[in-house]
């Protein structure tokens, strides 16, 4: 098989101190919380993918259906001759839509934390694009990072879709949006946003009656357990996730259901009866309130995809 499959390019993957560092000083602070990102080891990637199917989470086949009806458009916007520069990457099943679609995609560089899951599904997706030049990079893009040097492509597009960016605070998000705008370097931005919306359906959403996103949160403890021979006992940790209507954002906790104390990487960690660790936010937003948001990161907001029902946004951003 021949693909221009670049391994040099797969930075090696955070190395596992660096869970045990987030985790142990999230812990040590008041209130507790643990970073989102350290959700996505292999089987917290595995447990997204399930989320993705489930019948309460709208997000991804609504994003889906708009990317599919929308592919068209979307590949006039970005031109032909691209690289796309996918930050967040999963298992590249939307960017498939897009270079489907696209007049001759140059390259593909897909960013994501979990290195071992990046490798496994770039194999997949190079057997299926011999031509596309792939660079995959292990990587957290919420940190400053280099992209490799532009080859046979004339320009970058981003893609940034799933909603990923409501894990940032606003200021965070714009933050990062600036840092992308500087490194696709002119190229647009292609990002899906979860719309605010009705807390039930919202609720529901982050509260599936299966109990898929209860076991991706508590994932986090198992992660622990796995990687580090912590003590902690998944059923004595509750999943909660409200919606707080003021913030638009779903918050999810994991809350320990009595009093105890878990041994973590050799350190003792204490835990009240109803003490929270907070591990996620979800921010919603408004089409407008996102278009400013973009509009004071410096993008130039141009199209807006929706569905019928107001659920999801894709939004094409230019660079100024
Ligand atoms: C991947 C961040 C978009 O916030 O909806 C799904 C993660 N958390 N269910 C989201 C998630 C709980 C998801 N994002």
């Amino acid at each position: 098989m021949s693909t221009h499959l670049a391994d040099t390019c797969l930075a090696p993957s955070a190395p596992p101190e660096s869970f045990a560092r987030g985790l142990i000083e999230g812990l040590g602070q008041t209130p507790k919380e643990i970073p989102c990102k350290y959700f996505y080891d292999q089987e917290g990637s595995a447990l997204f993918d399930a989320i993705c199917a489930l019948p309460e989470y709208y997000q991804t086949r609504t994003e889906v259906a708009l990317l599919r009806r929308h592919a068209g458009e979307i590949a006039t916007a970005i031109g032909p001759d691209a690289e796309i520069v996918e930050f967040g990457a999963g298992a590249l099943r939307k960017v498939r839509i897009l270079l489907d679609a696209l007049d001759a995609p140059r390259g593909y560089t897909p960013i994501d934390i979990s290195g071992a899951y990046l490798r496994e599904v770039v194999r997949l997706l190079a057997a299926d694009y011999p031509a596309l030049a792939m660079h995959p990079l292990a990587a957290d893009f919420t940190l400053p990072l280099q992209l490799p040097p532009l080859s046979g492509a004339t320009h970058r597009a981003g893609f940034f879709p799933g909603s990923t960016i409501g894990n940032f605070r606003p200021n965070a998000a714009m933050a990062m949006l600036r840092r992308m705008r500087e490194m696709l370097n002119g190229g647009g931005l292609l990002v899906g946003v979860d719309l605010v919306k009705d807390p039930q359906i919202l609720h529901a959403a982050y509260n599936d009656a299966a109990g898929v996103t209860a076991a991706f949160n508590k994932n986090l403890l198992a992660r622990a357990n796995r990687e580090l021979g912590a003590g902690f006992d998944l059923d004595a940790f509750a999943h909660y996730a409200p919606y707080n209507p003021q913030s638009q954002r779903v918050e999810m906790y994991l809350v320990s259901q009595k009093r105890q104390s878990v041994t973590v990487g050799g350190q003792c960690i204490s835990f009240a009866a109803g003490e929270a660790v907070h591990t996620e936010d979800s921010h919603k937003y408004t089409i407008e309130s996102f278009r400013e948001m973009t509009a004071r990161a410096g993008f130039l907001p141009r199209a807006v995809w929706t569905d019928a029902d107001r659920l999801f946004a894709i939004h094409w951003l230019e660079s100024r």
